[in-house]
């Protein structure tokens, strides 16, 4: 349980910390499944899951769309000196993550504090908040699972920031990924992110890709040695997504991105963020890329969310289909859980979801999901022939000829004898819906 803590006044008047009630309650401002202290597969889900809140949705985004003005309007975005709203926003923010007793949040560095364009005054800006946010966090006993730098939004990154044909501009994303990474660092962040949103193009025409991705591969290298100078021991993430902003994304899922830190010799300080909403995007389910990356070795953390089944955007709503979070949750346990990272709310409430309580709801729901998932997956592994039903389809290669050519002790000539010898080979069925309904027996 962590305490609550709050700045000069209480942004969400009313409401007290969240607790874990069990799944019998009715009460709508209260955990069903996430009980922090529960021990699931030799770890608490505290442990497991690491939960996260995302400034810029919760604090930051206010609702504005391609199409209307804000409707989130919030008491700690008024005070006119960039400085002191920030100190009113991380408050709020701090109010939020301990009265949810949630155990980390994540930033980028324009999220905690408005930049303008002059490098040292941002500089300045950070670091005050940096202290403030020293404070916070010994309150409290919450975390930093990563921080960020957002080179995206500012209309200098249009063309890209590690990726942009203009050098100058690049100088200007490694100065703010410096203060970001030294921001970091003060704050004994766990992680820190690469999302590049504008690293890609809108047009191939005007665009040399072989040159783009090598100026991004010797950023990112120039980066990690420096944070590594600095005492840095955390990971790396980056974070896939295959378009939007770009058209193309040089990053555009998990085999992508991991094709790439081998190509350019990444592997040992890179790790995969994996975003249930950019997995779909690309065409894939969640459980896809969560199962690639961890066949790399490289399933370092999660964004929480999910798409919208009608449209094609990353609509950042919050996770709450249990099927797809526990399929994921078998790949997650079978992996053996994350390599450093946690589970990061990358999710924003609705536009015409305007009461302080609608972010308590969304968050609750969220961490809920991956909750009963998680301790519904364990079940799964634990009671079921799930695993069994599996590895038996490969039997086969587990003795005899099966073995051999797997040692790589086979020719193809052995291998066209074997067939020619043993026939047509049995019809065996892949038991897809056997193993649908198993699921959905544990749910
Ligand atoms: C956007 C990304 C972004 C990253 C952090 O689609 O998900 O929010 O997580 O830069
Ligand atoms: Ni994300
Ligand atoms: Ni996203």
């Amino acid at each position: 349980m962590s305490k609550i803590v709050l700045g000069d006044k209480e942004f969400f008047k009313g409401i007290d910390q969240i607790k874990y009630e069990g799944p019998e309650s009715d009460n709508p401002m209260a955990y069903r499944w996430y009980d922090e202290n529960k021990v699931v597969a030799g770890k608490t889900l505290k442990e497991h899951l690491r939960f996260a809140v995302a400034y810029w949705h919760s604090f930051t985004g206010n609702g504005t769309d391609p199409f209307g003005e804000p409707t989130h309007q919030f008491a700690w975005d008024e005070k006119k000196d960039p400085v002191e709203r920030a100190k009113d926003k991380m408050d709020a923010a701090f109010e939020f993550i301990t009265k949810m007793n949630l155990p980390y949040y994540c930033f980028h560095d324009v999220d905690v504090v408005d930049y303008g364009n002059d490098i040292r005054e941002n500089e300045r800006r950070l670091q005050i908040m940096v202290e403030y946010a020293k404070q916070k966090q010994a309150e409290s006993g919450v975390k930093l699972l990563w921080g960020t730098a957002n080179l995206f939004s500012h209309r200098r990154y249009m063309n890209g920031a590690a990726t942009n044909p203009d050098f100058h501009v690049l100088t200007h994303g490694a100065a703010q990924v410096k203060i970001a990474l030294d921001a970091t660092i003060a704050l004994n962040g766990e992680n820190y992110v690469f999302w590049g949103g504008r690293e890609g193009y809108m047009s191939l025409l005007n665009t040399n890709m072989k040159r783009e991705q090598e100026h991004f591969a010797r950023f990112l290298h120039t980066a990690r040695d420096y944070a590594r100078g600095q005492g840095f021991k955390g990971t790396f993430f980056i974070e896939p997504k295959p378009a939007e902003p770009t058209k193309h994304q040089y990053d555009y899922d998990a085999a992508t991105v991991i094709g790439f830190l081998r190509q350019y010799d990444l592997m040992d300080d890179f790790k995969l963020n994996i975003e249930v909403n950019h997995a779909t995007l690309a065409g894939h389910t969640f459980q896809h890329e969560l199962q690639v990356a961890a066949d790399a070795g490289a399933m370092g953390s999660i964004d929480a969310n999910r798409g919208d089944y009608q449209n094609g955007w990353d609509t950042d709503q919050f996770p709450n289909n249990i099927n797809e979070i526990t399929e994921a949750m078998l790949v997650f346990l079978e992996a053996g859980g994350l390599k450093g990272g946690g589970v990061n709310f990358d999710a924003k409430i609705r536009r015409n979801s305007t009461d302080p309580k609608d972010l308590f709801y969304a968050h609750i729901g969220g961490a809920d999901i991956f909750a009963r998932a998680l301790i519904t997956a364990d079940k799964i592994i634990q009671d079921s022939e799930y695993r069994k039903v599996r590895q038996e389809r490969y039997a086969s290669f587990d003795s005899g000829k099966g073995k051999a050519f797997e040692e790589g002790k086979l020719s193809l000539q052995d291998l066209m004898d074997f067939a020619i010898q043993n026939g047509e080979p049995a019809t065996i069925s892949g038991r897809q819906e056997y193993l649908e309904n198993l699921i959905n027996r544990y749910i």
